[in-house]
């Protein structure tokens, strides 16, 4: 497989010089480098810029309510566990309308991938502060600069029991497509915060701005990610530095290991057995 098997035809929307170019590609290679097919593939889409991406990328896909995507492909990978499943989606759609559905997937650990457009803005609505946003941060809906404290993804998804926990960025697309592949070869719900600068309406966080600030925790022969107190404290680093990498991995079952039911073939290749549900609808009736 090649990264160009999974292009369509149509042409990107996004502005020339948007991150979202490097999650993009670094996601198309860890898909052909993992030997994957287009055909076994379901990519479920937030509403955004990052999700214009359903228009461009070529797998399965399904363009969800903003802020739903994650419950939507829990939902498929249940009713088909032969798809790789993968979501993409802003940080608007997943800590701002989302946030619910992020701590309840991460504890469910379903084994889905999970990749977070971090950009700090809402961008297709043209730059509201997002929920990532750092606080100060000046944007139309809060020109004095956002109140709240930002959302720290990482660490909210280490506290809720994320089973495969990372942060890449957008301007190193070789090391972010190595966390995709580890992410979607990991058997359970691995969170990727993904650095994304939006070049348009977000003039802090820029790549220059990352790039003077990353460093990789593959760079520490001492890092361990299996243990979640040192993945914590790391979390923690932000601002002058910022590290990126997989925070943590453990084992845990998945959602589905602990349901009997859905051992054996696919649920969608099973034969539908109609019941009689006369008896179901008298009673509400
Ligand atoms: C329930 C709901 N609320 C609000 C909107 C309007 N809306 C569409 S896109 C968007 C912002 C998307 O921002 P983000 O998820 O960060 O993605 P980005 O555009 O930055 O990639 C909003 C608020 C909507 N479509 N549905």
């Amino acid at each position: 497989m090649k990264e160009a098997d999974f292009t369509t035809k149509y042409e990107s929307t996004w502005c020339p010089g948007c991150g979202n170019f490097g999650l993009w590609i670094a996601m198309k290679q860890a898909l052909a480098e993992l030997g994957l097919k287009p055909e076994n593939v379901l990519m479920v889409y937030g509403i955004g810029c990052s999700g214009n991406g359903v228009n461009f990328t070529k797998t399965y896909a399904w363009h969800s309510l903003h802020g739903r995507a994650v419950p939507t492909a829990v939902g498929a990978k249940l009713a088909n566990k032969e798809l790789t499943v993968i979501v993409m989606a802003g940080d608007g759609d997943g800590m701002g309308e989302g946030m619910g559905h992020f701590i309840h997937a991460l504890r469910g650990n379903a084994d889905i991938t999970y990749v977070v457009h971090d950009n700090k803005t809402y961008s297709l609505t043209t730059g509201q502060a997002a929920p990532t946003a750092n606080k100060g941060y000046k944007a139309k809906s809060t020109p004095e600069g956002i109140i709240e404290q930002a959302v720290n993804p990482v660490s909210l998804a280490l506290a809720a029991g994320g089973s495969f926990v990372a942060r890449g960025f957008a301007g190193q697309a070789d090391q972010l497509k190595e966390i995709f592949k580890a992410a979607i070869q990991h058997k359970g719900f691995s969170f990727i915060d993904a650095l994304q600068p939006c070049i348009t309406f977000n003039k802090i966080n820029t790549f220059k701005w990352y790039l003077d600030r990353v460093y990789s925790l593959d760079d520490n022969s001492e890092y361990n990610r299996t243990d979640i107190k040192q993945a914590f404290k790391e979390s923690l680093i932000w601002g002058k530095k910022i590290p990126v990498g997989i925070f943590y991995q453990n084992n845990r079952a998945t959602y589905s290991d602990h349901l009997p039911q859905l051992k054996g073939k696919t649920l969608i290749k099973r034969p539908v057995q109609v019941r009689n549900v006369a008896p179901l609808l008298k009673e509400f009736s």
